[in-house]
């Protein structure tokens, strides 16, 4: 029952850069995926943060507003047993094991950028399921035109949630071509383990053309809608944080420019760079959004 997950993700995936690009390249090439993108369409050939900045510099208000404070006390969440309710306009609703959504021989490891809306980005090599996968499992009804994500609420896990920090539980949503994108997924892991709880364990989402905000984590609750579903920042200051939060360099945030990010781990002058419209992921995303006037439907 265990995972073994260096047999999901051989170290030598990531080590040896070469072959696995090599790979990345065959598998983004694939008519059959639907991907026209470039031999990175799916994983970044950028360089991967070091799992210590990746589980050490982090967002997740449950344990508290600091950067640090994920890695101080999210160690107190118990992850397993888990399950997640899906439900809404769904064929199949019910209460889902991990195993059900994420299981052992569908893993994937996709190499993510991750622009946060506060103007920083990491580089991180997620494992996990497509989204799609686990929606199509428990068939989409064909009124539903939304997916509406919910986190965990457990304040004596989660000190963060002693106080009103955010309107708990953190939620956000996905319109259903957003969620049923093939670099939409659900992650259970990264590098060659198992989810630290600082992100998000042992289920969270990952959309990596959309700010961080939107990518919730320690997911119990999945619900298809025929509207637009609650989403925490977007309700708390719609003015700064949209319901869409596609990453957009032209498009400022009302205190600060959006045109460039500081790459966490890249040295104290080192780590400033452009923004990437879509985060680097036009090629795959943009066709979603034809017709919208990005800079209104921020
Ligand atoms: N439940 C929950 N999910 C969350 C957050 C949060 O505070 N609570 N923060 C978000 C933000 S702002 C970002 S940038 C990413 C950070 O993910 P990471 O810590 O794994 O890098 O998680 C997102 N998901
Ligand atoms: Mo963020």
């Amino acid at each position: 029952m265990k995972l073994t997950w260096s047999d999901v993700t051989p170290k030598s995936s990531w080590l040896n850069r070469r072959s696995f690009l090599a790979a990345g390249a065959a598998l983004a090439a694939s008519p059959a995926l639907g991907l026209t993108g470039k031999p990175s369409g799916f994983s970044t050939d950028a360089e991967p943060n070091s799992l210590k900045d990746i589980t050490n510099y982090n967002n997740f208000y449950e344990f508290g507003t600091g950067k640090e404070d994920p890695a101080r006390y999210a160690s107190a969440l118990t992850t397993d047993p888990w399950s997640v309710e899906i439900g809404g306009l769904v064929e199949r609703p019910g209460s889902y094991g991990l195993e059900d959504i994420a299981p052992d021989n569908e893993l994937e490891e996709r190499i993510y950028r991750l622009r946060c809306v506060e103007a920083w980005s990491m580089v991180i090599p997620w494992i996990g399921v497509p989204l799609a996968s686990i929606l199509n499992r428990v068939g989409v009804q064909p009124s539903a035109k939304y997916v509406a994500f919910e986190t965990l609420v457990r304040p004596e896990e989660m000190r963060g949630q002693k106080r009103p920090i955010l309107d708990w539980p953190y939620r956000e949503g996905l319109r259903l071509d957003e969620a049923m994108h093939p670099l939409t997924i659900l992650a259970t892991g990264l590098y060659s383990d198992p989810l630290p709880n600082q992100n998000g364990a042992p289920l969270r989402l990952v959309v990596p053309w959309k700010y961080g905000f939107k990518s919730i984590k320690s997911i119990v609750r999945i619900t298809l809608t025929d509207s637009e579903p609650f989403a925490t920042w977007n309700a708390l200051q719609p003015r700064e944080y949209g319901f869409y939060a596609n990453v957009n360099p032209q498009v400022d945030h009302p205190r600060w420019s959006q045109a460039t990010e500081r790459k966490i781990g890249g040295g104290l002058f080192g780590g400033r760079q452009e923004t990437l419209m879509f985060n680097g992921y036009a090629d795959q995303v943009a066709s979603l959004y034809e017709g919208m006037d990005l800079s209104r439907q921020f």
